[in-house]
């Protein structure tokens, strides 16, 4: 008989995909990641067998455990699940998906909510960053329906408050890994930072772009996503990264002027397809290139002022506003609002030429 693993199929944000708990998963890694992969239906294009939506925001997974050495309440770990690629990648961060980690921990009896309201600190174990979510749980219990609206995601739904510190050089080392604000590959200027996503900021129009192409006219663009390759290949080594040919890291955003009131524009490659709105850990990082002076960011941005800032990060389906506290030019914390649902509860049955469960 199939075992059938417990799970919670949730929308964190702009992104969705199963959330297990780590005890109902295998301990071995390849193991693990096996069974992931055929739980999604990879590696398969269309994913067909599996849970997995065939796209990369949608090819998500999200593993929940309680830490024990205090510094945080919860852990997430996260996997982006290769489609065409058996790879469960769990080197970067999702603040999508962990928009929904709080949510899926109360539900699944990992965590008591409290009263009105349940704040905890949420460490993303991919980079060891913090955060602290706020989420709204009358009789201890999390609710989806609300006013908070967030673009990308067709009907307002409850607010998670998202709230981040330390996030600099989260893979990188550093926000600047290469030491400078600019660098020059190819003869193409670009600013390479990481304040939670190690990301390739590119004026769009370095590369003969205006920066407000649709996502469908850039992924047809067959030979823009393989300069754009050929730069990534070339700048992950300088970020500290290694060889990248086949991590989702780094991002390349291009910026141009905002052009609906906002701080700046973006087109973001995640790294091979391109995002229907941001990322978050990317939209912060992308605000931090905006209010760094020399970035090729701030030459285009509208960056504010003052030492609270909201920046609205123009993307192809509206905005994502970034709360930016900073000392100086520094930015010191980032606060911003998602929402997450729960779409499903239920189990996912593995086979058992895969794993036969924990007590076999
Ligand atoms: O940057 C997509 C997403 C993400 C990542 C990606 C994210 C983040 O929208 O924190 O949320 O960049 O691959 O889920």
């Amino acid at each position: 008989m199939a075992y059938e693993i417990p799970c919670l199929y949730m929308r964190g944000g702009t992104s969705k995909g199963p959330f297990f708990l780590a005890r109902d998963l295998p301990a071995d890694t390849a193991l693990r990641d096996a069974v992931i992969l055929s739980a999604m239906g990879s590696p398969d294009v269309r994913q067909i067998d599996g849970l997995g939506g065939a796209r990369p925001l949608t090819s998500k997974v999200g593993i929940l455990s309680i830490p024990s050495d205090g510094v945080a309440d919860l852990d997430f770990l996260f996997g982006q699940v290769g489609i065409a690629d058996a790879l469960v990648d769990t080197t970067p961060n999702c603040g999508n998906m962990l928009a929904a980690a709080l949510p899926a921990a109360i539900e699944a009896g990992l965590i008591r909510g409290d009263q009105g309201s349940t704040t905890r600190r949420v460490r993303t174990v991919n980079t060891g960053v913090v955060a602290e979510i706020t989420i709204q749980t009358p009789g201890g219990r999390p609710v989806y329906d609300g006013e908070a609206r967030i673009d990308g995601v067709p009907r307002p739904a409850a607010p998670v408050a998202c709230g981040f510190l330390d996030t600099e050089g989260s893979l990188a080392g550093s926000l600047l890994p290469t030491g400078n604000v600019r660098d020059t590959i190819d003869g193409v200027e670009m600013t390479l930072i990481d304040n939670g996503m190690p990301v390739m900021v590119i004026a769009a129009a370095s590369l003969g772009l205006r920066g407000d192409e649709t996502p469908e006219e850039l992924d047809a663009n067959t030979s823009l996503k393989a300069r754009i390759e050929a730069l990534r290949l070339k700048a992950a080594p300088l970020m500290n990264l290694g060889d990248v040919s086949r991590k989702p890291v780094p991002k390349i955003t291009l910026v141009s002027a905002p052009r609906a009131g906002g701080a700046i524009a973006t087109r973001t490659f995640i790294p091979h397809d391109v995002h229907t709105s941001i990322g978050v850990l990317g939209a912060v990082t992308v605000a931090t290139a905006a209010v760094l002076p020399g970035s090729v960011a701030y030459d285009v941005a509208n960056p504010g002022q003052g030492d609270l800032r909201t920046l609205s990060i123009e993307h192809p389906s509206g905005e994502f506003s970034v709360e930016l506290g900073m000392d100086g030019t520094r930015v010191m914390r980032a606060a911003l609002l998602r929402t997450a649902r729960l779409l499903m509860r239920g189990t996912v049955p593995v086979s058992p030429s895969i794993w036969r469960g924990p007590a076999a």
